[in-house]
């Protein structure tokens, strides 16, 4: 009982999430594509289910018909042993029928299992987006190259992408196996530790598509929600200006201070802010923070309340998690809640 009240709360808590943020309805679904590719994968499912569904109903009526053929007989008939002795006739003819026709449905599906995934490779990548992704236990960091203008820059669980240009993702597990998906836009790939993989992918609509890790990966596996914003070509250029950006300076002395609380605790040994003291390595750059919709990878809502609560005690929220519990006093935590807000 105290598991399934567990796994209520945490329920709650998604769906607060995701309520929260209603306007942009997260797809989440690989029969409603949105990119050229998921659309390929959905024809392929939807051919497979037209001939197993065809094959199903053919069996059925097949059964149906021999069933009312043969009628049972009451137990004073003699069994029928004729079947035993001379061959049926006709069972030959419709079993090579059957056959064929099994051998030739088969073999359509392995063709348009081939066909489908030379569609997957041929997408043109002349003028991609480049983006290195990390997955680390229990959230993504995101490197994405230098493009048009703007310098590299590094940003965790929340990628934006430019609808209609095609991004190319090298993939790479940080601690453990883990799984890209986000049905709407392609199929699944693999992160293994050590080994090198990219996914090719182009958002053809505008929206924000869900892509829950797919590879069992640990305690917090459920929580660990990558989200791909796919925007207009302009708001992507505005947003990846800012991202690159290194972080707005505080501007009264209540964030001043929730700045030195962050430099001069550990979190600067994990985390980095962008043109602070601050360049730890080992956990989501926080320059931008308040730019992504949820906190710890789709744990928590972006509030300010849900900021302390993550900070106070990470481990309740988000159990296993690497990032320990502060012990700030209460005035240090406020400001550093109020300066972390600021991180637009
Ligand atoms: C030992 C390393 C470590 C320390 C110290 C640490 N963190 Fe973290 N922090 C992490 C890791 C790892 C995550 C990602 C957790 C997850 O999502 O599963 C994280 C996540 C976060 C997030 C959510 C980021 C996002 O993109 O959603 C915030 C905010 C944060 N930490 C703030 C802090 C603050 C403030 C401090 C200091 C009081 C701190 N952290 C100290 C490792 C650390
Ligand atoms: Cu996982």
């Amino acid at each position: 009982m105290p598991a399934l009240a567990a796994v209520l709360a945490v329920g709650a808590t998604t769906c607060a999430a995701t309520a929260s943020q209603a306007a942009d309805a997260l797809q989440h679904s690989a029969l409603a594509p949105h990119g050229v590719q998921a659309e390929h994968i959905a024809r392929l499912w939807h051919l497979t289910v037209l001939v197993c569904g065809g094959v199903f109903a053919a069996v059925l009526v097949g059964v149906l018909f021999a069933l009312m053929r043969r009628r049972r007989a009451d137990r004073a008939t003699p069994p029928d042993l004729r079947g035993n002795v001379e061959p049926e006739r006709g069972l030959r003819g419709a079993v090579v029928g059957a056959s064929v026709a099994s051998v030739v449905l088969l073999v359509a599906l392995v063709v348009a299992d081939v066909l489908t995934d030379r569609a997957l490779s041929k997408l043109p990548v002349a003028n991609a987006l480049h983006i290195e992704l990390t997955g680390w236990q229990w959230w993504w960091q995101a490197r994405y190259a230098a493009d048009e203008g703007h310098p590299a820059f590094v940003t965790a669980n929340e990628l934006h992408v430019p609808a209609g240009r095609p991004i190319v993702v090298s993939l790479a597990a940080g601690d453990v196996i883990h799984s890209f998906w986000v049905p709407s836009l392609h199929g699944k790939k693999d992160l293994l530790p050590g080994i090198a993989s990219t996914i090719e992918f182009r958002a053809d609509r505008v929206g924000v598509y869900a892509g829950p890790c797919a590879e069992f990966c640990g305690a917090e596996h459920a929580l660990m929600a990558l989200r791909i914003v796919a925007d207009p070509p302009d708001r992507y250029a505005a947003w990846a200006a800012s991202q690159a950006a290194p972080a707005v300076e505080p501007s009264t002395a209540f964030t001043a201070r929730g700045m030195q609380v962050f430099e001069h605790s550990a979190c600067a040994n994990c985390h980095t802010v962008r043109g602070t003291h601050a360049a730890g390595l080992l956990a989501p750059d926080l320059t931008h923070l308040m730019s992504r919709q949820t906190l710890a990878a789709g744990a928590l809502a972006n509030t300010a309340a849900d900021l302390a609560r993550w900070i106070s005690d990470p481990n309740a929220v988000k159990p296993g998690t690497t990032m320990p519990p502060s012990r700030l006093s209460t005035p240090d935590l406020q400001a550093l809640v109020a300066w972390l807000t600021t991180l637009k």
